[in-house]
């Protein structure tokens, strides 16, 4: 059921943003229904102060807000939740699970809201209606019965976006169940961020705040698609550009939103069609080539600097800040003195000429901000790409001063959040001897399971039960296939959402689906309207307030779901007051800044500020929380990050998302910038490996994984459209694609899994 329109693909020619964007929001609020002047009163309290943060990315909001503090696809992303489409009892009547399995991501999710619980029925294959009381209490007695057998054959899954209120709750239930299996989209996502910068500067999250790029001299772009997925994030770099900043990118394709942008929001850049060129070199590394990339820059400084030293000349590298608060550099140097430029040619696909002008630029820069994303995490060296780009901007003190820093962009709206209250598998992370203090409890101590150690609890069937906080877990994970079906082999399955998609139709013997209230509409316990927060991609906490009508009447809160659930399984306990919290969240954010004195001091009051209140954060105030107490200069053991052999005809498959979804949320069906219009069904290819392999453009072709484990995993009716990618590798759309996608196919030490370089073949 893809879209009806003939595919049409050729190249894009506007900027980011500009007209492109106005028609696409214009198109998303008609196909939505949204009534326009409520929907347009919602879009105008977005990411303002005492308005509500918007539900798609984890870009902050400033202090002194635009007009419109929106983009595009925060635009789409409103709008999808405000839409007057709802997915009610008469439609589930009417449709099997089996048969809407064969429905599209897209046509699942363009149903609508949810409106009222709903019980899997086995015998019919149909949800039916029930009451929230029988859906509490008949799930509160299995959880119960599957903790007599096992309290560590339970999940609780998250999907990034509950607010901390509801992250918090989750966590301590999970704690209080008996188990530490909080695995969260974050394990797909940045975990590699958290694992290598805790060991390479001791703080697991980024160190630039938004001011910081008002202050930059200098951006580097590491595989991070702004344009699409941080929209807002372009006005910042809108502005260090015409300041003259320069901005460097690496990335294997040309995203648009790094070449070049209008602001849709402003009158006179939209008539005048006045367009701010962004990048100032553009790199088309290769994929998985980022290590070998930045060894390359890392060699140019160091040769430059062992030259000057010769020559007395000023210094390259920052020799006081290695000095002083590094480790491990003269190892570092070593290395790269030892690295041959044909081997980092070779590994990276770029020419030592455009590194040594890259790495001039980083040189002449005071203050550089280091961007990254999924282009650097999600790889099976996906720590090393991260440690390097670390040790690039370790070598001139890029890390903790004003305008300089490490920006790794998160995902969703709360993702970061959601583990700084206690969401998080690793119980190292979490003050587990003061939630014991502060709620009367042994936590459980034992590590719990990730998001990929509990596919293999799946398939091993030691889990029994789910509960997902939101997501879609069954088809934002890898080795779709296997995992879905011994799914159906859980005793329990339970998903909180606000729209139905695919992990929803795959389920357990017993199985419920809940909806819940989103972030935008209002929030009411005990007759009081009640107030959110959430943590950005810079650490910055602010309240979100939803004043949207519900979309059901019948909606509960995911606090209030969370909390009823808690409170059918768990014995009462004294010091932990389940009613109290949900009827005064006020209250639950008493009980986070307990727990975390240091990070939340006067919770209550400082969410109001405008643009928020920042965590404290060590490494950005250079103090060093590593096992050496000082910043580590990590080495790679190999310059390439896929972790697999090259060998004829295997390609390296990135895995994207177009500019017409979140997620696994399909907006529609058009890549606006990458020129793909009407289809999702394709492999962008160079156009030598297309004529090396026989194929032709626009051929229809399938691609088999090639991870050599014996297993078949193939994706079919795959268009093969000439793009202007490096040789050698190949992309296509997530979440299409991960049925590709090995299990075992994942970052060394957080598992993340590596969906930026995939084994393929292709085969016509
Ligand atoms: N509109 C919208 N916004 C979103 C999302 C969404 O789906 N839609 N998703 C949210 C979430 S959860 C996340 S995590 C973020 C994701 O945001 P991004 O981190 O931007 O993720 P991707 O689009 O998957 O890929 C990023 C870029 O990596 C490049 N790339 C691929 N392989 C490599 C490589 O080996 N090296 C380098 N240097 N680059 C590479 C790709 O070409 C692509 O431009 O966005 C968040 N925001
Ligand atoms: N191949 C490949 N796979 C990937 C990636 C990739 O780049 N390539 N990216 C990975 C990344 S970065 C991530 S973060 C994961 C994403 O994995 P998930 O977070 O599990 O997936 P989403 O698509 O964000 O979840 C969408 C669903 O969330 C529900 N939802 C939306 N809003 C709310 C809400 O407010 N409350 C509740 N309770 N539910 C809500 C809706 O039902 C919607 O259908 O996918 C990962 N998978
Ligand atoms: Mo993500």
């Amino acid at each position: 059921m893809a879209d009806e329109r003939k595919p049409k693909i050729e190249p894009y020619p506007g900027p980011a943003g500009g007209w492109g964007s106005v028609k696409s929001v214009t198109a998303i609020l008609k196909r939505e229904q949204v009534p326009i002047p409520s929907t347009v009163k919602e879009l105008w309290r977005q990411n303002k102060p005492r308005g509500f943060t918007c539900v798609s990315c984890a870009w902050p909001q400033p202090a002194s807000p635009a007009k419109f503090e929106f983009c595009e696809n925060g635009a789409k992303a409103s709008a999808w939740e405000l839409t007057s489409l709802r997915t009610t009892p008469e439609f589930f009547a009417e449709h099997t699970c089996t048969e809407l399995l064969g429905w599209s991501d897209h046509d699942l999710e363009q149903q609508g809201r949810l409106t009222h619980p709903l019980r899997y029925d086995r015998a019919t294959d149909t949800y039916l209606r029930c009451g929230w009381s029988e859906a509490f209490e008949a799930i509160g007695a299995e959880l119960k019965r599957l903790r007599e057998t096992d309290p560590k054959s339970v999940v609780f899954y998250a999907s990034g976006r509950a607010s901390l209120e509801t992250s918090y709750l989750y966590a301590l239930f999970a704690r209080l169940y008996g188990n530490n299996n909080l695995p969260d989209s974050s394990n797909m996502c940045h975990e590699a961020t958290g694992v290598a910068l805790r060991k390479s500067v001791g703080s697991a999250v980024g160190t630039v705040v938004l001011d910081d790029f008002a202050r930059t001299d200098c951006i580097f772009f590491f595989g991070q698609n702004a344009g699409v997925n941080s929209p807002r994030m372009l006005h910042d770099l809108q502005k260090a550009a015409k300041r003259g900043a320069p901005i460097v990118v690496f990335n294997p394709l040309r995203e648009r939103g790094l070449e070049r942008f209008t602001n849709p929001q402003s009158p006179v850049e939209l008539l005048a069609g006045k367009e701010t060129p962004l990048a100032t070199q553009y790199l088309q590394v290769k994929a998985g080539g980022d290590i070998a990339a930045i060894a390359g820059l890392c060699k140019t400084l160091v040769t430059l600097d062992d030259e000057a030293v010769k020559n007395g000349a000023p210094r390259v590298l920052d020799a006081e800040f290695i000095a002083q608060h590094t480790h491990g550099f003269e190892e570092f140097a070593t290395w790269l003195r030892a690295q041959s430029w044909d081997d980092i040619e070779a590994a990276s696909g770029l020419q030592r000429t455009e590194l040594e002008s890259a790495a001039a630029t980083y040189a002449k820069a005071d203050a550089v901000i280091g961007v990254y994303g999924m282009g650097l995490t999600q790889h099976v060296l996906g720590e090393y790409n991260i440690h390097m780009f670390a040790n690039f901007m370790l070598l001139r003190g890029n890390v903790g001063k004003p305008g300089a820093g490490l920006c790794p962009v998160r995902g969703h709206s709360n993702v970061q959040g959601q583990r700084t209250v206690g969401i998080a598998d690793d119980p190292a992370l979490v003050p587990l001897d003061r939630l014991a203090d502060q709620y009367g409890f042994e936590p459980p101590r034992e590590k719990g399971l990730n998001t990929v150690e509990t596919c293999e609890g799946v398939l091993d069937e030691t889990v029994h039960g789910f509960i997902g906080l939101g997501g879609n877990f069954l088809r934002a994970i890898p080795e779709q296939e296997r995992v879905t079906e011994a799914w159906h082999k859980l005793r329990l399955t339970v998903q909180i959402a606000t729209k139905l998609n695919r992990s929803h139709l795959i389920n357990g013997e017993v199985a419920y689906l809940l909806p819940c209230l989103g972030r935008i509409e209002r929030v009411e316990e005990n007759g009081k309207s009640q107030v959110l927060s959430t943590e950005d991609s810079t650490s910055c906490i602010h309240a979100s307030v939803g004043k949207a009508e519900p979309a059901s009447p019948e909606l509960l809160s995911e606090t209030r779901i969370v909390v009823e659930l808690a409170r059918r399984t768990l014995a009462p306990n004294p010091k932990v007051p389940w009613d109290g919290w949900v009827n005064d969240y006020a209250t639950i954010r008493d009980a986070i800044e307990q727990t975390y004195p240091e990070q939340f001091k006067d919770f209550n009051q400082r969410m109001w500020q405008p643009g928020g209140f920042h965590r404290p954060n060590s490494a950005r105030d250079r103090v060093w929380k590593t096992d050496t107490g000082k910043a580590n200069f990590i080495l790679p053991p190999v310059l390439t990050a896929t972790g697999f052999e090259d060998a004829p005809n295997r390609f390296r498959l990135m895995t994207m998302r177009s500019n017409d979804q979140f997620n696994t949320t399909i907006y529609g069906y058009d890549d606006r910038f990458r020129g793909i219009e009407g289809t999702r069904e394709v492999v962008l290819m160079n156009p030598d490996d297309i004529t090396r392999l026989g194929l032709r453009d626009g051929q229809t072709v399938k691609l088999l994984s090639d991870a050599g484990d014996g297993v078949h995993r193939e994706v079919r009716g795959l268009r093969v459209v000439a793009f202007d990618i490096p040789r050698g590798c190949v992309g296509g759309y997530y979440p299409e694609c991960n049925p590709l996608i090995p299990l075992s196919h994942h970052a060394l030490y957080s598992k993340t899994p590596a969906a930026k370089s995939v084994p393929v073949r292709i085969v016509a």
